[in-house]
Protein backbone atom coordinates (compact mmCIF):
# COMPACT_ATOMS: atom_id res chain seq x y z
CA UNK A 1 0.00 0.00 0.00
CA UNK A 2 0.94 3.26 -0.86
CA UNK A 3 2.24 5.63 2.22
CA UNK A 4 0.13 8.16 3.86
CA UNK A 5 1.48 11.61 4.45
CA UNK A 6 0.82 13.23 7.94
CA UNK A 7 -1.28 16.09 8.20
CA UNK A 8 1.24 19.57 8.28
CA UNK A 9 2.37 22.34 5.88
CA UNK A 10 5.43 21.06 5.33
CA UNK A 11 3.48 18.12 3.60
CA UNK A 12 1.12 20.01 1.65
CA UNK A 13 2.80 20.02 -1.47
CA UNK A 14 3.52 15.89 -0.90
CA UNK A 15 -0.64 15.35 -1.24
CA UNK A 16 -2.51 13.78 -3.73
CA UNK A 17 -3.35 16.13 -6.54
CA UNK A 18 -7.27 15.44 -6.44
CA UNK A 19 -6.71 17.12 -2.33
CA UNK A 20 -7.42 20.96 -2.93
CA UNK A 21 -5.00 22.28 -0.34
CA UNK A 22 -4.40 26.03 0.77
CA UNK A 23 -2.74 27.80 -1.84
CA UNK A 24 -2.22 31.11 0.31
CA UNK A 25 1.01 31.74 2.73
CA UNK A 26 -0.70 30.85 5.86
CA UNK A 27 2.72 32.30 7.41
CA UNK A 28 1.29 35.86 6.49
CA UNK A 29 -2.58 35.11 7.91
CA UNK A 30 -3.80 37.51 10.51
CA UNK A 31 -6.19 36.72 12.74
CA UNK A 32 -9.25 38.86 11.91
CA UNK A 33 -11.62 36.71 13.64
CA UNK A 34 -11.68 34.87 16.68
CA UNK A 35 -13.94 31.85 16.92
CA UNK A 36 -15.31 30.45 20.18
CA UNK A 37 -16.40 26.50 19.71
CA UNK A 38 -13.91 25.20 17.28
CA UNK A 39 -15.92 21.83 16.88
CA UNK A 40 -17.54 19.79 13.15
CA UNK A 41 -19.85 22.38 12.02
CA UNK A 42 -17.59 25.61 12.59
CA UNK A 43 -14.88 23.97 10.68
CA UNK A 44 -17.57 22.57 7.75
CA UNK A 45 -19.18 25.58 7.76
CA UNK A 46 -17.30 29.20 8.45
CA UNK A 47 -13.74 27.92 8.50
CA UNK A 48 -14.69 26.27 5.18
CA UNK A 49 -16.04 29.49 3.75
CA UNK A 50 -13.39 31.66 4.84
CA UNK A 51 -10.80 29.43 3.78
CA UNK A 52 -12.48 29.21 0.35
CA UNK A 53 -12.37 32.93 0.84
CA UNK A 54 -8.48 33.25 0.80
CA UNK A 55 -7.93 30.74 -1.51
CA UNK A 56 -10.22 32.78 -3.89
CA UNK A 57 -8.63 36.32 -3.33
CA UNK A 58 -5.69 36.12 -1.53
CA UNK A 59 -6.96 37.75 1.53
CA UNK A 60 -4.80 37.20 4.35
CA UNK A 61 -6.65 39.36 7.30
CA UNK A 62 -9.38 37.14 8.22
CA UNK A 63 -7.73 34.39 9.32
CA UNK A 64 -9.11 31.89 12.51
CA UNK A 65 -7.64 32.14 16.08
CA UNK A 66 -9.75 29.21 17.38
CA UNK A 67 -10.68 29.24 21.28
CA UNK A 68 -11.41 26.78 23.25
CA UNK A 69 -13.71 27.63 26.77
CA UNK A 70 -13.54 24.34 28.01
CA UNK A 71 -11.63 21.89 29.23
CA UNK A 72 -13.18 19.32 27.22
CA UNK A 73 -11.41 21.68 23.96
CA UNK A 74 -8.04 20.38 24.73
CA UNK A 75 -8.40 17.32 22.80
CA UNK A 76 -9.06 19.93 19.88
CA UNK A 77 -6.67 22.30 20.20
CA UNK A 78 -3.53 19.46 20.59
CA UNK A 79 -4.76 17.61 17.10
CA UNK A 80 -4.90 20.81 15.49
CA UNK A 81 -2.00 22.42 16.89
CA UNK A 82 0.26 18.88 15.92
CA UNK A 83 -1.34 19.69 12.41
CA UNK A 84 -0.21 22.97 11.92
CA UNK A 85 -3.98 24.22 12.66
CA UNK A 86 -4.73 22.51 9.09
CA UNK A 87 -7.78 19.04 9.14
CA UNK A 88 -9.09 17.93 6.01
CA UNK A 89 -13.02 18.44 5.12
CA UNK A 90 -14.70 15.32 3.74
CA UNK A 91 -17.58 16.05 1.65
CA UNK A 92 -20.03 13.22 0.97
CA UNK A 93 -21.70 13.29 -1.99
CA UNK A 94 -25.36 10.80 -2.29
CA UNK A 95 -24.16 9.53 -5.21
CA UNK A 96 -20.53 8.03 -3.48
CA UNK A 97 -18.80 10.73 -4.68
CA UNK A 98 -16.26 12.25 -2.23
CA UNK A 99 -14.26 15.22 -2.20
CA UNK A 100 -11.29 16.40 0.21
CA UNK A 101 -9.83 19.61 0.85
CA UNK A 102 -7.58 21.25 3.48
CA UNK A 103 -8.22 23.76 5.25
CA UNK A 104 -6.58 26.05 6.27
CA UNK A 105 -7.79 29.33 7.50
CA UNK A 106 -7.32 28.47 11.05
CA UNK A 107 -3.98 30.05 12.24
CA UNK A 108 -4.35 29.80 15.81
CA UNK A 109 -6.10 27.86 18.99
CA UNK A 110 -5.85 29.11 22.14
CA UNK A 111 -7.56 27.34 25.90
CA UNK A 112 -8.96 30.04 28.11
CA UNK A 113 -8.87 26.97 30.89
CA UNK A 114 -4.75 27.63 30.02
CA UNK A 115 -4.61 31.38 30.31
CA UNK A 116 -8.03 33.36 30.30
CA UNK A 117 -6.00 36.64 30.11
CA UNK A 118 -4.34 35.59 27.10
CA UNK A 119 -7.80 34.73 25.49
CA UNK A 120 -9.32 38.49 26.42
CA UNK A 121 -6.11 40.16 25.38
CA UNK A 122 -6.21 38.70 21.66
CA UNK A 123 -10.14 39.44 21.90
CA UNK A 124 -8.48 42.97 22.22
CA UNK A 125 -6.22 43.09 19.77
CA UNK A 126 -6.88 45.29 17.14
CA UNK A 127 -6.40 42.99 14.48
CA UNK A 128 -9.82 41.18 15.78
CA UNK A 129 -12.37 42.34 13.90
CA UNK A 130 -14.98 39.33 14.68
CA UNK A 131 -15.59 37.28 17.76
CA UNK A 132 -18.02 34.48 16.33
CA UNK A 133 -20.00 31.70 18.21
CA UNK A 134 -20.70 28.25 17.79
CA UNK A 135 -21.50 27.37 21.45
CA UNK A 136 -24.61 25.34 20.71
CA UNK A 137 -28.11 26.74 21.90
CA UNK A 138 -27.36 26.05 25.00
CA UNK A 139 -24.77 28.32 25.32
CA UNK A 140 -26.85 31.56 25.66
CA UNK A 141 -27.96 30.71 28.66
CA UNK A 142 -31.35 31.78 28.68
CA UNK A 143 -34.56 30.77 30.50
CA UNK A 144 -36.02 28.87 27.65
CA UNK A 145 -39.59 29.62 28.46
CA UNK A 146 -39.06 33.08 29.54
CA UNK A 147 -35.86 33.71 26.92
CA UNK A 148 -34.61 35.56 29.94
CA UNK A 149 -30.82 35.28 30.66
CA UNK A 150 -30.75 32.96 33.55
CA UNK A 151 -28.42 34.89 36.26
CA UNK A 152 -28.50 31.44 38.74
CA UNK A 153 -26.19 29.53 36.91
CA UNK A 154 -23.20 29.13 39.04
CA UNK A 155 -20.84 29.83 36.16
CA UNK A 156 -22.53 33.36 35.28
CA UNK A 157 -21.91 34.25 39.51
CA UNK A 158 -18.31 33.20 39.11
CA UNK A 159 -17.91 35.71 36.37
CA UNK A 160 -19.58 38.22 37.41
CA UNK A 161 -17.44 37.91 41.00
CA UNK A 162 -14.37 37.61 38.64
CA UNK A 163 -14.30 39.73 35.54
CA UNK A 164 -10.48 39.14 35.30
CA UNK A 165 -10.68 35.61 35.23
CA UNK A 166 -14.05 34.33 33.35
CA UNK A 167 -15.19 31.50 32.36
CA UNK A 168 -18.12 31.83 30.04
CA UNK A 169 -18.33 33.54 26.74
CA UNK A 170 -20.05 36.29 28.19
CA UNK A 171 -17.48 37.15 31.11
CA UNK A 172 -14.98 37.18 28.06
CA UNK A 173 -16.58 39.11 25.54
CA UNK A 174 -17.22 41.90 28.69
CA UNK A 175 -13.60 41.81 29.89
CA UNK A 176 -12.52 42.40 25.97
CA UNK A 177 -14.84 44.59 24.59
CA UNK A 178 -14.09 46.61 27.98
CA UNK A 179 -10.16 46.91 27.24
CA UNK A 180 -10.86 47.57 23.47
CA UNK A 181 -12.82 50.73 24.58
CA UNK A 182 -10.28 52.10 27.46
CA UNK A 183 -7.81 51.53 24.35
CA UNK A 184 -9.72 53.65 22.15
CA UNK A 185 -10.02 50.66 19.57
CA UNK A 186 -13.53 50.21 17.68
CA UNK A 187 -15.16 47.03 19.42
CA UNK A 188 -15.27 43.82 17.04
CA UNK A 189 -18.60 42.49 15.47
CA UNK A 190 -20.25 39.51 18.05
CA UNK A 191 -21.11 36.76 15.12
CA UNK A 192 -23.09 33.95 16.31
CA UNK A 193 -23.08 30.94 14.17
CA UNK A 194 -25.86 29.03 16.04
CA UNK A 195 -29.28 27.63 15.26
CA UNK A 196 -30.92 30.38 17.15
CA UNK A 197 -33.41 32.15 16.07
CA UNK A 198 -32.55 35.89 15.81
CA UNK A 199 -29.26 34.31 17.02
CA UNK A 200 -27.35 38.00 16.71
CA UNK A 201 -30.25 39.53 18.96
CA UNK A 202 -30.26 36.79 21.74
CA UNK A 203 -26.46 37.05 21.64
CA UNK A 204 -27.23 41.04 22.10
CA UNK A 205 -29.76 40.51 24.84
CA UNK A 206 -27.86 38.21 27.22
CA UNK A 207 -24.47 39.73 26.81
CA UNK A 208 -26.10 43.39 27.67
CA UNK A 209 -27.85 41.24 31.03
CA UNK A 210 -24.62 40.16 31.53
CA UNK A 211 -22.58 42.97 31.38
CA UNK A 212 -25.05 45.19 32.54
CA UNK A 213 -24.78 43.89 36.38
CA UNK A 214 -21.25 43.82 36.14
CA UNK A 215 -21.06 47.67 34.51
CA UNK A 216 -24.16 49.10 33.46
CA UNK A 217 -21.65 52.41 31.88
CA UNK A 218 -19.97 49.36 29.51
CA UNK A 219 -23.09 48.14 28.44
CA UNK A 220 -24.51 51.26 27.47
CA UNK A 221 -21.66 51.74 25.45
CA UNK A 222 -22.24 47.71 24.02
CA UNK A 223 -25.52 48.68 23.30
CA UNK A 224 -24.60 51.42 20.86
CA UNK A 225 -22.07 50.54 19.42
CA UNK A 226 -21.36 46.65 18.66
CA UNK A 227 -23.09 45.12 16.18
CA UNK A 228 -24.25 41.90 16.73
CA UNK A 229 -25.56 40.24 12.39
CA UNK A 230 -28.41 37.63 12.92
CA UNK A 231 -27.59 34.78 10.18
CA UNK A 232 -29.08 31.34 9.41
CA UNK A 233 -26.29 28.60 9.05
CA UNK A 234 -26.96 25.66 7.22
CA UNK A 235 -24.67 22.12 6.54
CA UNK A 236 -25.29 19.01 7.85
CA UNK A 237 -22.26 17.76 9.69
CA UNK A 238 -22.65 14.47 11.56
CA UNK A 239 -19.56 13.87 13.99
CA UNK A 240 -16.40 12.31 12.85
CA UNK A 241 -16.28 8.55 13.33
CA UNK A 242 -13.22 6.28 13.15
CA UNK A 243 -14.26 5.12 9.90
CA UNK A 244 -13.56 8.99 8.66
CA UNK A 245 -9.93 8.91 9.92
CA UNK A 246 -9.03 5.54 8.16
CA UNK A 247 -10.83 6.64 4.73
CA UNK A 248 -8.94 10.06 4.87
CA UNK A 249 -5.64 7.73 4.94
CA UNK A 250 -6.76 4.36 2.53
CA UNK A 251 -8.41 6.53 0.18
CA UNK A 252 -7.08 10.12 -0.04
CA UNK A 253 -3.69 8.84 1.40
CA UNK A 254 -3.59 11.27 4.54
CA UNK A 255 -2.80 10.79 7.80
CA UNK A 256 -5.39 13.71 9.73
CA UNK A 257 -6.23 12.80 13.19
CA UNK A 258 -9.88 14.60 13.14
CA UNK A 259 -10.89 15.76 10.00
CA UNK A 260 -14.16 16.52 9.39
CA UNK A 261 -17.30 14.70 7.00
CA UNK A 262 -19.98 16.84 5.77
CA UNK A 263 -22.91 16.94 3.04
CA UNK A 264 -22.11 19.20 -0.66
CA UNK A 265 -24.62 21.64 0.59
CA UNK A 266 -23.40 24.58 2.41
CA UNK A 267 -26.07 27.92 3.52
CA UNK A 268 -25.11 31.33 5.13
CA UNK A 269 -27.30 34.06 5.12
CA UNK A 270 -26.37 36.97 7.01
CA UNK A 271 -27.28 40.20 8.24
CA UNK A 272 -25.01 43.10 6.94
CA UNK A 273 -24.19 44.49 10.29
CA UNK A 274 -20.53 44.58 10.98
CA UNK A 275 -19.32 47.02 12.92
CA UNK A 276 -15.65 46.75 12.23
CA UNK A 277 -15.22 45.34 8.49
CA UNK A 278 -16.11 42.03 7.08
CA UNK A 279 -14.33 38.94 4.91
CA UNK A 280 -16.33 39.23 1.33
CA UNK A 281 -17.89 35.91 2.33
CA UNK A 282 -20.40 36.42 -0.86
CA UNK A 283 -17.86 36.01 -3.24
CA UNK A 284 -17.47 31.74 -2.32
CA UNK A 285 -21.19 31.64 -1.42
CA UNK A 286 -22.90 33.13 1.75
CA UNK A 287 -25.51 35.37 1.32
CA UNK A 288 -26.28 39.24 2.68
CA UNK A 289 -29.63 40.21 3.56
CA UNK A 290 -31.23 42.89 5.07
CA UNK A 291 -33.41 40.65 7.29
CA UNK A 292 -32.46 37.56 8.09
CA UNK A 293 -36.07 36.35 9.89
CA UNK A 294 -37.65 34.18 7.49
CA UNK A 295 -34.70 32.07 6.35
CA UNK A 296 -33.50 31.54 9.88
CA UNK A 297 -37.20 30.58 10.76
CA UNK A 298 -38.01 28.30 8.01
CA UNK A 299 -34.41 26.55 8.53
CA UNK A 300 -34.83 26.17 12.30
CA UNK A 301 -38.63 24.77 12.04
CA UNK A 302 -38.26 22.76 9.16
CA UNK A 303 -34.47 21.17 9.05
CA UNK A 304 -33.92 21.37 12.63
CA UNK A 305 -37.65 20.43 13.77
CA UNK A 306 -37.60 17.73 11.16
CA UNK A 307 -34.54 16.07 12.86
CA UNK A 308 -35.91 16.20 16.24
CA UNK A 309 -39.07 14.74 14.90
CA UNK A 310 -36.99 11.29 13.09
CA UNK A 311 -34.89 11.75 16.43
CA UNK A 312 -37.11 11.32 18.83
CA UNK A 313 -39.54 8.96 17.18
CA UNK A 314 -36.52 6.99 15.32
CA UNK A 315 -34.75 6.05 18.68
CA UNK A 316 -37.94 4.84 20.17
CA UNK A 317 -38.65 2.78 17.04
CA UNK A 318 -34.95 1.44 16.75
CA UNK A 319 -33.56 3.69 13.76
CA UNK A 320 -30.17 4.97 14.47
CA UNK A 321 -29.24 7.23 11.80
CA UNK A 322 -30.96 10.12 10.10
CA UNK A 323 -30.86 8.59 6.71
CA UNK A 324 -31.66 4.99 8.21
CA UNK A 325 -35.09 6.90 9.68
CA UNK A 326 -35.67 8.53 6.09
CA UNK A 327 -35.44 5.49 3.95
CA UNK A 328 -38.57 4.30 6.01
CA UNK A 329 -41.44 4.94 4.26
CA UNK A 330 -43.63 5.40 7.20
CA UNK A 331 -40.93 8.08 8.51
CA UNK A 332 -40.77 10.08 5.95
CA UNK A 333 -44.49 9.99 5.57
CA UNK A 334 -44.88 11.17 8.91
CA UNK A 335 -42.27 13.91 8.49
CA UNK A 336 -43.46 15.28 5.39
CA UNK A 337 -47.04 15.54 6.65
CA UNK A 338 -45.51 17.26 10.18
CA UNK A 339 -43.61 19.82 7.84
CA UNK A 340 -47.28 20.46 6.00
CA UNK A 341 -49.69 20.56 8.46
CA UNK A 342 -47.69 21.66 11.41
CA UNK A 343 -44.35 23.46 10.24
CA UNK A 344 -45.44 25.04 7.01
CA UNK A 345 -48.95 26.78 8.03
CA UNK A 346 -47.24 28.68 11.36
CA UNK A 347 -44.41 30.24 8.45
CA UNK A 348 -43.65 33.17 6.79
CA UNK A 349 -43.30 33.46 3.09
CA UNK A 350 -39.58 33.95 2.47
CA UNK A 351 -39.21 36.05 -1.12
CA UNK A 352 -37.81 33.75 -3.53
CA UNK A 353 -37.98 30.80 -2.01
CA UNK A 354 -40.68 27.73 -2.83
CA UNK A 355 -41.41 26.07 0.41
CA UNK A 356 -42.21 23.30 -1.40
CA UNK A 357 -38.59 22.33 -2.76
CA UNK A 358 -37.17 23.28 0.50
CA UNK A 359 -39.09 20.69 1.67
CA UNK A 360 -38.38 18.59 -0.69
CA UNK A 361 -34.82 19.37 -0.59
CA UNK A 362 -34.41 18.78 2.72
CA UNK A 363 -35.96 15.24 2.58
CA UNK A 364 -33.32 14.63 -0.24
CA UNK A 365 -30.49 15.89 2.23
CA UNK A 366 -32.13 14.11 4.70
CA UNK A 367 -31.68 10.43 3.15
CA UNK A 368 -27.76 11.01 1.80
CA UNK A 369 -26.79 7.20 2.88
CA UNK A 370 -23.34 8.55 3.15
CA UNK A 371 -24.10 10.97 5.97
CA UNK A 372 -24.47 8.41 8.55
CA UNK A 373 -25.72 11.30 11.11
CA UNK A 374 -26.84 9.58 14.17
CA UNK A 375 -30.06 9.99 16.21
CA UNK A 376 -27.46 10.49 19.34
CA UNK A 377 -26.52 13.28 18.01
CA UNK A 378 -29.56 14.77 17.32
CA UNK A 379 -30.82 14.14 19.96
CA UNK A 380 -27.83 15.86 22.39
CA UNK A 381 -28.64 18.67 24.38
CA UNK A 382 -32.30 18.27 23.29
CA UNK A 383 -33.86 20.41 26.20
CA UNK A 384 -32.28 23.34 24.56
CA UNK A 385 -33.38 22.75 21.10
CA UNK A 386 -36.69 21.64 21.54
CA UNK A 387 -38.12 24.86 22.45
CA UNK A 388 -37.27 26.53 19.69
CA UNK A 389 -37.30 23.76 17.46
CA UNK A 390 -40.50 22.32 17.72
CA UNK A 391 -42.44 23.62 21.17
CA UNK A 392 -42.65 26.90 18.91
CA UNK A 393 -44.49 25.77 16.40
CA UNK A 394 -47.16 23.79 18.66
CA UNK A 395 -47.43 27.15 20.53
CA UNK A 396 -48.16 29.03 17.50
CA UNK A 397 -50.55 26.27 15.94
CA UNK A 398 -52.49 25.92 19.69
CA UNK A 399 -53.27 29.83 19.33
CA UNK A 400 -54.56 29.85 15.74
CA UNK A 401 -56.27 26.71 16.01
CA UNK A 402 -54.15 24.40 13.94
CA UNK A 403 -52.93 20.63 13.73
CA UNK A 404 -50.62 19.74 16.64
CA UNK A 405 -50.99 15.74 16.96
CA UNK A 406 -47.53 15.05 15.07
CA UNK A 407 -45.43 17.22 17.09
CA UNK A 408 -47.12 15.99 20.40
CA UNK A 409 -46.04 12.77 19.56
CA UNK A 410 -42.72 13.74 19.78
CA UNK A 411 -43.21 15.56 22.72
CA UNK A 412 -44.65 12.12 24.54
CA UNK A 413 -41.51 9.93 22.37
CA UNK A 414 -39.18 12.77 24.18
CA UNK A 415 -41.39 11.60 27.70
CA UNK A 416 -40.79 8.07 27.14
CA UNK A 417 -36.65 8.81 26.18
CA UNK A 418 -35.91 10.23 29.43
CA UNK A 419 -37.82 8.42 31.70
CA UNK A 420 -36.86 4.67 30.24
CA UNK A 421 -33.85 5.64 28.25
CA UNK A 422 -34.54 2.59 26.30
CA UNK A 423 -35.38 2.03 22.78
CA UNK A 424 -38.77 -0.69 22.07
CA UNK A 425 -36.24 -3.14 21.86
CA UNK A 426 -34.81 -2.61 25.06
CA UNK A 427 -31.40 -0.89 23.84
CA UNK A 428 -29.82 1.54 25.81
CA UNK A 429 -29.64 5.70 25.19
CA UNK A 430 -26.36 7.88 26.39
CA UNK A 431 -28.58 10.60 26.74
CA UNK A 432 -26.49 13.89 27.00
CA UNK A 433 -28.49 17.15 28.04
CA UNK A 434 -27.59 19.57 30.26
CA UNK A 435 -30.68 18.77 31.83
CA UNK A 436 -30.80 15.30 32.14
CA UNK A 437 -31.48 14.59 35.62
CA UNK A 438 -34.18 17.37 35.76
CA UNK A 439 -35.49 15.92 32.39
CA UNK A 440 -35.52 12.30 33.83
CA UNK A 441 -37.03 13.12 37.22
CA UNK A 442 -39.83 14.95 35.51
CA UNK A 443 -40.81 12.18 33.48
CA UNK A 444 -40.31 9.54 36.26
CA UNK A 445 -43.18 10.98 37.79
CA UNK A 446 -45.46 10.27 34.87
CA UNK A 447 -47.25 6.89 35.70
CA UNK A 448 -48.46 8.91 39.37
CA UNK A 449 -49.13 11.69 37.26
CA UNK A 450 -49.44 12.19 33.74
CA UNK A 451 -48.98 15.92 32.92
CA UNK A 452 -45.04 15.38 35.34
CA UNK A 453 -43.08 16.06 32.58
CA UNK A 454 -45.46 19.17 30.83
CA UNK A 455 -44.65 20.75 34.00
CA UNK A 456 -40.94 21.00 33.43
CA UNK A 457 -41.62 24.90 33.15
CA UNK A 458 -38.31 25.96 31.81
CA UNK A 459 -39.39 24.06 28.63
CA UNK A 460 -42.63 23.86 28.26
CA UNK A 461 -44.10 27.45 29.86
CA UNK A 462 -47.70 26.66 30.87
CA UNK A 463 -48.34 24.09 28.32
CA UNK A 464 -49.43 21.91 30.61
CA UNK A 465 -51.99 24.12 31.71
CA UNK A 466 -53.29 24.08 28.37
CA UNK A 467 -56.78 22.14 27.77
CA UNK A 468 -55.94 20.74 24.40
CA UNK A 469 -52.55 20.00 24.55
CA UNK A 470 -52.76 18.40 27.97
CA UNK A 471 -55.53 16.05 26.90
CA UNK A 472 -54.06 14.98 23.41
CA UNK A 473 -51.01 14.82 25.39
CA UNK A 474 -51.95 12.87 28.09
CA UNK A 475 -53.81 10.03 25.60
CA UNK A 476 -50.22 9.88 23.40
CA UNK A 477 -48.01 9.15 26.43
CA UNK A 478 -50.43 7.02 27.89
CA UNK A 479 -50.72 4.52 25.05
CA UNK A 480 -46.97 4.88 24.75
CA UNK A 481 -46.32 3.42 27.89
CA UNK A 482 -48.84 0.84 27.76
CA UNK A 483 -46.87 0.27 24.75
CA UNK A 484 -43.74 1.92 23.41
CA UNK A 485 -44.42 0.70 19.88
CA UNK A 486 -44.11 3.87 18.36
CA UNK A 487 -45.32 2.95 14.75
CA UNK A 488 -48.70 1.80 15.58
CA UNK A 489 -49.06 5.58 16.95
CA UNK A 490 -47.29 7.53 13.98
CA UNK A 491 -50.10 5.44 11.85
CA UNK A 492 -52.84 6.49 13.38
CA UNK A 493 -51.86 9.77 13.05
CA UNK A 494 -51.73 9.41 9.50
CA UNK A 495 -54.75 8.15 9.22
CA UNK A 496 -56.08 11.08 10.69
CA UNK A 497 -56.69 9.39 14.53
C1 LIG B 1 -29.31 19.31 14.04
C2 LIG B 1 -28.35 20.35 13.50
O1 LIG B 1 -28.31 19.48 16.16
C3 LIG B 1 -29.32 19.20 15.54
O2 LIG B 1 -30.32 18.81 16.11
O3 LIG B 1 -30.59 19.54 13.57
O4 LIG B 1 -27.07 20.15 13.99
C4 LIG B 1 -28.34 20.37 11.97
O5 LIG B 1 -27.73 19.21 11.46
C5 LIG B 1 -27.66 21.59 11.44
O6 LIG B 1 -28.30 22.71 11.96
C6 LIG B 1 -27.67 21.61 9.92
O7 LIG B 1 -27.35 22.86 9.46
Amino acid sequence: MKESVLLKQENLHLLSDKIVVPTYDRSKGKAGIIHIGVGGFHRSHEAYYTDALMNETGVLDWGICGVGLREADRKMRDILSDQDFLYALIVKHPDGKVETRVIGSIIDFMLSVEDPIAVIDRMAHEDTKIVSLTITEGGYNFNPATGEFNFDNPDVQHDLANPGNPTLVFGFLTASLKKRRAAGLPPFTVQSCDNVQHNGDMTKKMLLAFAGKQDPELAEWIKANVSFPNAMVDRITPCTTPTDIELLRSDFGVRGAWPVTCEPFCQWVIEDNFSNGRPEWETVGAQFVPDVTPYEKMKIRLLNAGHSVLGLLGSIHGHETIDGAVSDPLFAEYLRAFMDLEATPVLDAVEGIDLEAYKDSLIYRFGNPNIKDSLARICLESSAKLPKFLISTIHENLAAGGSIDYATLVIAAWCLYSDKGLSRHGVEFDIVDAMKDELHQAAMGTEDDVLSFLRLEPIFGDLANNERFSALYSEMVEALYEDPDIARLMEKILAGN
